[in-house]
């Protein structure tokens, strides 16, 4: 799997960090890592812009751009790029991870608890590049990833939210044999989708007591529900909830993914 990882990054790397990048976000996890090393070597080789600059997306991001001599700066403190200071899209690409990716490139991110940061940084960038190992690619998500969406949340009220987010959808109209197309409006069906009654756990975390805390200061719910047909909308959904952050789905924004494949081939998805 590392190995897998590790062709994955090389190849999105060499693909899209071009001595024209200048503005490079740098997302969070273990593959992301093989990208960051890719980056010393090209810098070694004088292959990178000389006034490169990278955008972090967590505190182990951050940690990865010093370590590694680059030169890091804070997504704000980069220049607008029109003259009327609209453009928001300061950052030439970013690359990042994703625990899963489905057939249109619509992501589930969060699994390391960083997606709030990199959806920000994702969204000010003209083009997000996914890389992952052949485990992430996916159909549909859901099909593999079963960990839920990561949700971002305010801890003050988690119990609340997560009383929310588990009443979505009635269970009324769960049929017991297999996941059935569930109105989230009343006045119309066309609004159905594919939804499993949600389950919200929240995060705990491994070497610290209690629950995990975000480098925000946030706790994360994981959002079970099962296949997710219309990422879009079951972001939105519970997006809306008060007490939502951030939802771990990234939908239509990735226009580039690299998957590393067990027998060492890459598979590129645009
Ligand atoms: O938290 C995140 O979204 C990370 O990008 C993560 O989910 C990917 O992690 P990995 O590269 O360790 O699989």
């Amino acid at each position: 799997v590392e190995q897998a990882k590790c062709s994955a990054a090389i190849a999105a790397v060499d693909k899209n960090v071009l001595p024209s990048v200048r503005v490079l976000g740098i997302g969070s996890g273990s593959t992301v890592v093989y990208a960051v090393q890719r980056l010393v070597e090209l810098k070694d080789q004088n292959k990178l812009n000389p006034d490169l600059v990278c955008v972090a997306t967590s505190f182990q991001s951050k940690q990865l751009i010093s370590d590694a001599g680059l030169r890091g700066v804070d997504l704000d403190d980069l220049p607008a790029l029109d003259s009327e200071q609209r453009c928001f899209k300061s950052i030439d690409v970013t690359i990042d991870g994703a625990d899963e990716v489905d057939s249109e490139l619509n992501a589930i991110k969060g699994g390391g608890a960083a997606h709030l940061r990199e959806k920000l940084v994702a969204n000010a960038s003209k083009k997000l590049v996914l890389i992952a190992d052949y485990r992430k690619d996916s159909q549909t998500l859901g099909d593999k990833w079963d960990c839920g969406i990561p949700v971002e949340i305010l801890p003050l009220a988690w119990r609340t939210i997560k009383r929310q987010i588990e009443s979505l959808c009635p269970k009324s109209n769960i049929s017991s044999t297999s996941t059935v197309a569930i109105p989230v409006s009343a006045d119309s069906a066309a609004d159905a989708f594919a939804f499993q009654s949600p389950r919200a756990e929240l995060r705990q975390a491994v070497r610290k007591a209690g629950p995990v805390v975000t480098d925000n200061g946030n706790f994360i719910l994981d959002v079970a529900v099962g296949k997710i047909h219309d990422p879009r909308r079951v972001e939105h959904l519970i997006k809306m909830i008060p007490g939502v952050i951030e939802v771990g789905l990234f939908s239509g924004i990735a226009k580039e993914a690299w998957f590393g494949n067990e027998d060492g081939s890459i598979l590129c998805r645009t």
